[in-house]
C-alpha cells in the first residue's frame, strides 16, 4: 500500500497512525504539499482530482478520503470497528474543517475566518469533552468503549494539534486524559507536534 503523504498533515497522520497500530506496512510517498503545492500537480490530480491528501493506493484501488482509508485499513479487523463509526468519522471531518483549518491558517497562512473557525472548533471540542466525560463515568476510556476504535484515531490528530491553531485544550480535562491513553497505545507513532507518552523508567 502506498500512502501519498505530507508529514505535517493531521489527515495523513491519521492513516500512518492507524497502520502503525495495526502493524501494517505503508510505503510512504512524500508529497511536497508546502511550499511546492505538489498535491495540485498534474500527476497528483490524475490520482485525486480533488487535489487533497491523503491518497492511498492499494493495488488497483485508490482512496482519497481519510475516513474511507481508515475503513479500508480496518476492514478485516473487527476490534477496531464500532457501531458509531459513521457518527465519529463525520465528527472528525468537522474537526478537520474547524481546528484543522485554524492550524493551516496559523502555520501555513491559509485564508480563514479565524475567529469563526476557532469558535466552531471549541464547540466541537465541548461535545467531545462531554462524550468523554460520560464515558469516564461509565468506566470507559475511549469514545466508543474500553478499547480504541477508528472513532478515536479519526478524532485524535486535529484535537491534539488544536493549540497550533490557537485553540487551547486547557478547558478540556477529559480530552487530555483520552489523548494520554491514545499516546500510550502499543505501536503509537509520533508526528511533529504530537509525542508519545514517555514513562519514566524505574531504576533496576
Ligand atoms: N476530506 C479529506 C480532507 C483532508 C484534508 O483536509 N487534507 C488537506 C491537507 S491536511 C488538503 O489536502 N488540503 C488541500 C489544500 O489545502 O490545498 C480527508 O479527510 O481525507
Amino acid at each position: 500500500m502506498i500512502l501519498y503523504d505530507y508529514v505535517l498533515s493531521a489527515s495523513c497522520y491519521k492513516i500512518r497512525l492507524m497502520a502503525a497500530l495495526l502493524g501494517k506496512d505503508l510505503s510512504l510517498r512524500a508529497v511536497n504539499f508546502h511550499p511546492a503545492r505538489e498535491h495540485k500537480s498534474p500527476e497528483m490530480l490524475a490520482l485525486n482530482p480533488k487535489g487533497t491528501l491523503p491518497i492511498l493506493q492499494d493495488g488497483d484501488v485508490i482512496l482519497t478520503d481519510s475516513a474511507e482509508i481508515l475503513r479500508h485499513l480496518i476492514a478485516d479487523t473487527p476490534t477496531w470497528q464500532s457501531d458509531d463509526d459513521d457518527h465519529w468519522l463525520s465528527f472528525a471531518s468537522g474537526l478537520n474543517d474547524t481546528l484543522g483549518l485554524a492550524r493551516l491558517h496559523d502555520i501555513l497562512g491559509y485564508d480563514a475566518d479565524i475567529d469563526v473557525v476557532r469558535t466552531q472548533g471549541n464547540l466541537a471540542l465541548r461535545q467531545l469533552e462531554q462524550r468523554l466525560t460520560e464515558q469516564r463515568f461509565d468506566g470507559e476510556t475511549f469514545l466508543t468503549g474500553s478499547q480504541p476504535t477508528i472513532a478515536d484515531i479519526a478524532c485524535f490528530p486535529n484535537t491534539a494539534l488544536a493549540p497550533d491553531g490557537g485553540v487551547s485544550l486547557d478547558p478540556y480535562p477529559s480530552i487530555r486524559l483520552w489523548m494520554r491513553a491514545i499516546r500510550s497505545l502499543p505501536g503509537f507513532i509520533e508526528m511533529p507536534g504530537i509525542h508519545r507518552l514517555h514513562e519514566l523508567a524505574h531504576p533496576a
